[in-house]
């Protein structure tokens, strides 16, 4: 299945609190979000159900997709579009095996080597980070650069997103090292406006 990339948001529980998870990514995807990924560390699976089927509903009709990090059952149970796995998570070909064809599925990878063991026919996208170093995900890998990221887009069969302390300031050089799209959490979530903050990526004022 073919994928809008360019602004690929990951929902951060504790950073959209104020302002409330749904609220965060409907102003986003008004601002020019295309892709969501609900990721939280620390609900339970039944709160993060719940949560996923809300963030479904106010998506429909939206064309963007929403996706479960790392917990499967979320994604079967909700309604989701499919799922987001690390390294260290479900299996790619469980995954797919239990979500179906038309589901969206996505890897992430921070090395060749990972590129080139990645079951790259069950997969819809991959996800290379961390560009840089980010408070965001505790225990993240070496930091790419941009040099990095070049080199592994460069090696990708499919389609890709950057992630990992990117700002809007950084969208132009991550297009020209060949990514497909930028992903972020704390550019949006938690910011003032997550609206402005979205767009911000769309149409830098340089
Ligand atoms: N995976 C690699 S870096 C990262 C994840 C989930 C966090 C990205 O967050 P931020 O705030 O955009 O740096
Ligand atoms: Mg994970």
């Amino acid at each position: 299945m073919r994928v809008d990339l360019s602004l690929y948001l990951v929902t951060d529980a504790e950073l959209c609190r104020d302002a409330g998870l749904e609220r965060t990514v409907m102003d986003a995807v008004e601002g020019g979000v295309s892709f969501v990924q609900l990721r939280d560390k620390h609900a339970s699976d039944a709160e993060m159900i719940d949560q996923a089927r809300r963030l479904k509903a106010a998506l429909a009709g939206s064309g963007v997709p929403l996706v479960i990090n790392d917990r499967l059952n979320v994604a079967l149970q909700s309604g989701a579009d499919g799922l987001h796995v690390g390294q260290s998570d479900t299996a790619v070909q469980e995954a797919r095996a239990a979500l179906g064809p038309e589901a969206l599925i996505g890897l992430s990878i921070n090395t060749l080597e990972q590129l080139h063991s990645a079951p790259i026919s069950l997969l819809d996208y991959l996800g290379l980070g961390p560009v840089f170093a980010t408070q965001s995900k505790h225990d993240h890998a070496a930091p790419l650069g941009f040099e990095g990221l070049a080199q592994l887009a460069a090696a990708s069969p499919l389609p890709s997103v950057a992630i990992g302390g990117l700002k809007a300031e950084h969208a132009e050089r991550v297009f020209q090292a060949g990514a497909d799209g930028l992903a972020v959490i704390s550019a949006i979530c938690g910011q003032p406006d997550p609206c402005a903050a979205a767009r911000a990526f769309l149409r830098p004022s340089r």
